[in-house]
């Protein structure tokens, strides 16, 4: 992708924020309270106490860990394994207080607002509670005005005090409520039926087989307070309908409320639409003219609706899937409301980015065979999907949000390089995992300017839930409010009942302790498909992943996870026979990079089996068959060194060997979201970006197994078959090679045949005998190249006929160099060129965390016999004394 491009896409071109707004008395106020926090041990129950800490100073949004951290109470529990030494900041209750001014007169209808607090909380405004709190996932405001006290000085300074109980210690107490009260319920289990399952938190907080348990507490997103003097909008939607005549006609619903006293206030709704540019600023012409409407008298949630026509509309399409050119944006546009009263004074205001697009999940019944299709139709066109799981980029989610308030321009760097990556690396798709969050604006927001298109699980993942009575009522009141935040955007792609809860009851996961029913049921069968349809009409709801025909896991119906390799068989050269319709998991661990393990590790732990290194590996597999599966293909790691290059290969391998496969087989398998896409702090994990936001082998295989054009390779007998997958809207056509040679440059054999693949199609383009390579399968490779006639489109691969491990490879005299580029000073290039075969070229600059965030460098690639690859690095002047003598550089 052109970075030019990706640099344009967080420009806020036409988005005007709230601040602009003129505050005058008619208009919402909304101010944040961000300042003078502290955070204290409080007993069990509601009053601070003297304990032996003294009050620390604490950040909002942010965590007690942070806070304690800061302070030097605690080690970074991600170091070493100091996270076991954390364990008490869970089992303890904390309160955060601060004091806020509020100088005049506040409007009768005012809200103190909590968009998250983490999570059992009971809050008191100048000594007397206002509230309790117990869903992490969701906005609390609770009515203040006549609580306020307001003045100058002294008399205007308002108490805040927040008391979070021990979310594990509920969690337990719930549980025991629960079986007491003669529910439906099994054995207290820590993992299926433990106290995460009492309490609407992200579930990965209590530990997870990538994940430290680090449950914590903490006032996670900001704190507000809202004057609503007249009026103030609350959420609204859209519904796009394209006519034949090529127009598109957009339906907005906004929802608002009015304030005390302002019920009759005449108030108008301007709804305006206009285009966003990506080439200047400037070119942000409006389109229709705006429309404005009366809104309606009352109390309450009041609806008002208004309708505006495009008349030559630009589609929103998933990255790489622009008919028009696979390069480009997808379109947004600028959809601004503004409430104002009737002499146009205005009242309050949204402003947001649309996308014009439809997206269906086809399910058909298979004439073929069993089972039913399952496939994402995006704007009339069968897309596969291409892409991963996303976890929370932080065990600490907060340090992930917004520091300066809600309403501000989003400021996160972190969602920012991570969603960039997924870009750069042709993704198309992103599964917002059931076992994490309801993400940030923010990260959606980057979607929709990327075009990568989220999958949406509700969180709840690979356990139990309680699903009557107060539960279900909370569950769905959870729901009501996530999809009211998150409909408005064009990459959400589909609602997903859970993670894994339907396959986890269907396989009898808890063995002989049963429940005596499908406990959770109720909450993704009936519950939560019914808040979808009810708020979010139109977009697919799917129960659960994997989920379809009687076994949820199936291959003939539905989505599936194939943890067959990895948990099951084992290796990776199993993924072929799996023929699923949709792989929305699967995946092989590896180690995490080198500047993470510097980060964690003491320099006595940088081994590849110390207790430091083994505890930041939570997959739970034994290590000895971590180490097996390795073994299997590569050299045995001696050295952390080794340990990061050889499983970092090997998960490579493993994900290149299962998508190369299941983009074949584009027809009837239409997705592939690997295990996991990130990290949420140093740890041997699934991942292909680490904590450090370090790309591993694997993310760079993505970068060529994703790509719209992919020559893949398949050998069956004395023979290699070559196939073309073409994920563009038209057809290719060029000519494909087969070359075997000799590591030394030895040509053995070699065919050319032209070939081509209809749009959005893949099969066998050419094949190659291998009997000039008998015997000699250590010491010759195959390399496939297409060269399209258009020569935009090109694609390699390459094969090897014996185990990396086993090649004979010769020193492949590697010379590697980092400059100045000469047209542009400001940023370096860096050449490495081979002079015989050079297999998985690896380079780093030894102790730098080097951010790689150039779509245009590569590593671990192989480079054949004389070949020269030339790298932009971007702009290195900051970091050009640290890196300076430092470049390593590694093959097989
Ligand atoms: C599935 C996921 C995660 C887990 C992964 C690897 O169960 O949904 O829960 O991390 O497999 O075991």
């Amino acid at each position: 992708m052109n970075p030019e491009r990706r640099r344009m896409g967080f420009l806020r071109v036409g988005a005007k924020p709230f601040e602009d707004i003129q505050m005058n008395s008619v208009t919402t106020r909304r101010t944040t309270i961000q300042n003078d926090w502290r955070v204290k041990e409080a007993t069990s129950r509601g009053t601070s106490s003297a304990s032996d800490l003294p009050w620390l100073p604490a950040a909002v949004p942010g965590h007690v860990h942070l806070d304690l951290m800061r302070a030097g109470v605690i080690t970074d529990p991600f170091y070493r394994i100091a996270e076991r030494s954390a364990a008490w900041v869970d089992e303890t209750d904390w309160v955060y207080e601060t004091t806020f001014q509020v100088e005049e007169p506040v409007a009768a209808s005012t809200y103190l607002v909590f968009h998250g607090l983490d999570t059992i909380a009971r809050i008191s405004l100048n000594d007397e509670l206002i509230g309790e709190t117990d869903n992490m996932f969701v906005p609390h405001e609770f009515p203040v005005a006549s609580k306020l006290r307001v003045g100058t000085g002294e008399a205007g300074q308002n108490a805040l005090r927040i008391v979070f109980s021990s979310a594990l210690r509920v969690g337990r107490e719930r549980q025991k409520e629960w079986t007491d009260a003669g529910n439906d319920s099994l054995a207290p289990e820590w993992f299926l039926w433990g106290p995460r399952s009492f309490v609407r938190k992200a579930q990965y907080m209590y530990g997870w087989d990538w994940g430290p348990e680090l449950v914590s507490c903490g006032i996670w997103k900001p704190v507000e307070l809202v004057e609503v003097p007249t009026a103030r909008l609350l959420d609204w939607k859209y519904d796009t309908t394209f006519t034949p005549d090529g127009k598109a006609i957009v339906r907005i619903d906004a929802f608002f409320e009015r304030g005390a006293g302002a019920e009759e206030a005449p108030l108008t709704l301007t709804a305006a639409i206009s285009e966003v540019g990506w080439q200047s600023m400037e070119y942000d012409d409006p389109i229709p003219s705006p429309v404005t409407v009366e809104a309606p008298t009352g109390s309450g949630r009041l609806q008002i609706s208004s309708t505006i026509t495009i008349d030559l509309p630009r589609r929103w399409w998933p990255n790489t899937h622009n008919p028009e050119d696979d390069r480009l944006h997808p379109a947004l546009y600028t959809l601004r409301l503004a409430l104002a009263l009737a002499d146009g004074e205005p009242v309050d205001e949204k402003t947001a980015r649309i996308g014009l697009r439809t997206v269906e999940l086809i399910r058909e019944p298979d004439p073929d065979g069993g089972g039913e299709s399952f496939k994402f139709r995006v704007n009339g066109q069968d897309t596969f999907m291409k892409g991963a799981n996303w976890i929370p980029a932080d065990s600490f989610p907060a340090r992930l949000e917004h520091r300066s308030g809600v309403t501000s321009f989003p400021t996160d760097r972190r969602t920012e390089q991570l969603i960039f990556a997924a870009c750069d690396a042709g993704f198309n798709m992103l599964r917002v995992w059931g076992g994490g969050l309801y993400e940030s604006d923010h990260f959606y927001e980057l979607c929709d300017e990327h075009g990568i298109l989220v999958w949406q699980d509700f969180p709840y993942g690979c356990a139990y839930y309680p699903d009557t009575g107060t539960y279900s009522d909370a569950a769905r009141r959870e729901a009501v409010s996530a999809i009211r935040r998150l409909r408005t955007h064009p990459s959400l792609a589909l609602w997903c009942g859970n993670n894994e809860n339907d396959s986890m009851h269907h396989d009898g996961w808890s063995g002989a302790n049963e429940p005596p029913r499908y406990l959770g049921e109720k909450l993704y069968h009936e519950i939560l498909p019914a808040a979808v349809e009810e708020g979010d009409p139109g977009r697919p709801y799917w129960p659960s992943s994997p989920y379809g025909g009687e076994n949820p896991n199936s291959q003939e119906w539905g989505d599936r996870h194939d943890w067959d390799v990895w948990h099951g068989v084992g290796d990776w050269i199993h993924y072929p026979a799996d023929d699923s319709r949709f792989l929305s998991e699967f995946g092989f661990a590896s180690s995490c990079s080198l500047p993470a393990w510097e980060k964690c590790l003491a320099v006595a732990d940088r081994w590849p089996r110390s207790p430091a290194v083994r505890w930041h590996d939570k997959t739970r597999k034994g290590y000895d068959t971590y180490l097996g599966f390795i073994g299997i293909h590569f050299p045995e790691p001696r050295t952390l060194e080794d340990l990061v290059y050889y499983s970092q290969l090997n998960q490579a391998e493993a994900l290149k060997c299962g998508i190369e496969h299941w983009r074949r087989r584009k027809g009837r398998c239409w997705g592939t979201l690997f295990w996991q896409f990130n990290d949420c702090w140093p740890v041997q994990s699934w991942s292909v970006v680490d904590s450090e936001l370090q790309q591993k082998a694997a993310y760079y295989a993505a970068r060529r197994f994703y790509q719209p054009v992919l020559l893949s390779l398949v050998r069956g007998g004395n023979r290699v078959e070559a196939h073309l997958t073409n994920d563009l809207a038209h057809a290719i056509r060029g000519e494909v090679s087969l070359t075997i040679e000799t590591f030394e440059g030895e040509v053995a054999a070699r065919v050319s045949t032209p070939a081509e693949i209809e749009a959005n199609g893949t099969g066998p383009v050419a094949t190659i005998d291998l009997s000039s390579a008998q015997g000699r399968e250590r010491d010759v490779y195959l390399h496939a190249r297409f060269e399209a006639e258009d020569e935009i489109q090109a694609a390699e691969n390459y094969l090897f006929l014996a185990e990396p491990k086993d090649l004979r490879l010769p020193d492949p005299g590697l010379e590697a160099r980092v400059e100045r580029y000469a047209q542009h000073p400001g940023n370096w290039t860096l050449t490495i060129k081979a002079r015989r075969f050079a297999a998985y070229v690896w380079w780093r600059f030894d102790g730098v965390t080097y951010q790689d965030d150039s779509p245009s460098t590569d590593n671990f690639f192989h480079l054949r016999p004389g070949e020269e690859k030339i790298m932009g690095l971007g702009d290195l002047e900051a970091i050009e004394d640290e890196i300076s003598g430092r470049l390593r550089v590694r093959s097989l």
